[in-house]
């Protein structure tokens, strides 16, 4: 009862923030019966879509402290070399926000405060990079379902997009940046995370600063680092070569399972 009091006031001060998107309670809005109407009527249809995804979803395997990896390698950039990224770093990423757009009722602008104030998850996990290594590390962050529950998806909302802030190959027209996707089953996902930190600290910067997808039942490289904006689609072959990820592009599979 609590828990669900609680949620419905983050729901509503995260709708009531418009443009720039507050979190503090809004009692005034929760008492508003229409907003409330309004606002249990999308926790059933989420709660039914949710349901339904997961009752067919298996779990990935969580570990112990004791198994955490003493090193956990970095991949991939691991530094975005632009002035914006810099600028954001120097400033502790405090004018950093995530973009949720796209095919959602409620565009969002988060800021890393604003995702904190989510209730976070932690998970140990197993990290295995197609290039043939594996690193056991620890998570904290949103379970990205939560934050699409708040922008609310539209009809026809099938894909995520994550846009992220590096360009892993210079090129002239913006082709080499980093950028992933993944359906809407391993979207509302239990363990797919909106990852801020990283065993018991902040992200670390080579491992994707200021937050990072986890996405545990895939492959490493659909785990997009710097993330910058989420874009919710029905289709992903408009963007980059039509794969739906800087690596399918190049070859690699979409469905990275493992
Ligand atoms: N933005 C971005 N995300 C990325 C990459 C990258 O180069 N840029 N590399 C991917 C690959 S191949 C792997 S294995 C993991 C590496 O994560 P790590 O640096 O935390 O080990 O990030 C993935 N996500
Ligand atoms: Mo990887």
């Amino acid at each position: 009862m609590k828990s669900q009091l609680s949620r419905r006031r983050l729901l509503a001060g995260l709708l009531a923030g418009g443009g720039g998107v507050l979190l503090t309670g809004c009692d005034r809005l929760v008492q508003d019966d229409a907003v409330n109407a309004w606002l249990s009527h999308i926790e059933k249809l989420t709660m039914g879509s949710q349901r339904l995804l997961l009752g067919r979803q298996r779990l990935a395997r969580e570990y112990g402290e004791a198994d955490l990896s003493p090193v956990f390698r970095a991949n991939g950039t691991q530094m975005p070399d632009s002035e914006d990224y810099a600028r954001m770093l120097d400033r502790g990423f405090a004018d950093w926000r995530l973009q949720v757009d796209g095919l959602v009722r409620h565009p969002l602008s988060l800021s890393l405060s604003d995702l904190k104030r989510f209730p976070p998850r932690t998970q140990i996990t197993r990290h295995d990079c197609v290039e043939g290594w594996s690193a056991i590390g620890k998570w904290r962050g949103v379970p990205l379902g939560q934050v699409l529950d708040v922008a609310g998806l539209k009809p026809g909302a099938r894909y995520v997009v994550f846009h992220c802030a590096d360009e892993l190959e210079r090129t002239l027209d913006g082709s080499g940046r980093y950028y992933e996707s993944i359906d809407l089953l391993d979207a509302y996902h239990p363990q797919t995370l909106l990852a801020y930190g990283m065993n018991g600290g902040d992200l670390p910067v080579a491992h994707g600063a200021p937050l990072r997808l986890r996405v545990e039942r895939q492959l490493g490289y659909k785990h997009a680092k710097y993330l910058m904006r989420i874009e919710v689609v029905a289709a992903f072959g408009g963007m980059g070569s039509g794969k739906g990820g800087y690596w399918e592009d190049r070859g690699y599979e979409w469905y990275a399972g493992i």
